[in-house]
């Protein structure tokens, strides 16, 4: 069990999910994020503290064993606001990590859409050369990087989860290959945290999908199976939801609308 775990982004769609669900794997969880933490339970410590703040996060990271960095930011942007989170505030971070004595295992938020760009028909896996589909795939690209770079010269261990589509259940056709359920994301997590030696993987964190897009062998071979499947929801999306026409973008690429975005300019 981790003496202390941080999760960053911890106000987050999926920092909240994870602030309930790793309840059982340390024996402290301290929340970080930017503002809006409130009511702490006697396990939790809150703190507001930016990315962009070295001293605030320095303190934030001393004396954690886990962090499961969550923070940053989640979609397709201008640039300035992905460099200033997902660059620079993911740079901080491992900073503050090399720094501290605990030298914590790390989870990184990575995400599908550094390979948004590869078609529907191709199986990828993490050993695949990146395709993002927009800066926030490029953004993630160096987050992976980033945390190999401080594997390999500081030892600090990071898995890193190329997280599909996590959300209750899947809402269009794409998620059923890109599902991940929340149960699987938090398995994966757990997982993570259990193993005596982890190294840097990268993994697909996706629920087991039988449409899925996505190697899972690097995931299998560090014991992670995930429990849940998109397949049961396939009948009922048939009928609720219409296919996209077979020249849209989210029938072609596996990064979906993603690859239709623009560059975005401040
Ligand atoms: C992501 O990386 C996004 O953060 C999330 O909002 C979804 O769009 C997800 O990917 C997805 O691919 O469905």
């Amino acid at each position: 069990m981790l003496e202390k775990l941080l999760i960053t982004g911890a106000n987050g769609t999926l920092g909240s999910i994870l602030r309930e669900r790793l309840i059982p794997i340390a024996k402290t969880m301290r929340l970080g994020a930017r503002q809006g933490l409130c009511n702490a339970k006697a396990h939790e410590e809150l703190v507001h503290c930016g990315l962009d703040d070295k001293k605030g996060l320095q303190a934030l990271v001393d004396g954690c064993d886990g962090i499961v960095h969550m923070a940053g930011v989640p979609m397709e942007t201008n640039w300035e606001t992905i460099r200033e989170a997902n660059i620079d505030g993911v740079l901080n971070l491992y900073e503050a990590a090399r720094k501290s004595r605990s030298k914590p295992r790390i989870v990184f938020a990575s995400s599908n859409h550094i390979s948004g760009f590869y078609k529907q028909s191709v199986k990828v896996s993490p050993l695949s050369p990146p395709r993002p589909d927009s800066l926030y795939g490029v953004s993630k690209v160096f987050g992976e990087t980033i945390a190999r770079l401080y594997y390999d010269k500081f030892g600090i261990e990071t898995a890193s989860i190329r997280i599909g589509s996590c959300f209750p259940e899947p809402s269009n056709h794409r998620m059923l290959s890109s599902w991940l359920s929340y149960d699987d994301l938090a398995g994966l997590i757990t997982h993570v945290f259990s193993l005596p030696k982890l190294g840097c993987p990268v993994i697909y964190g996706v629920s087991n999908n039988s449409a899925s897009w996505w190697d899972s062998h690097l995931g299998e071979e560090l014991g992670w199976q995930p429990k849940d499947s998109a397949d049961k929801f396939r009948d009922q999306l048939d009928s609720a939801v219409i296919h996209p026409a077979a020249d849209h973008v989210n029938a072609i690429f596996q990064g979906g609308d993603f690859c239709a975005e623009p560059i975005y300019e401040k």
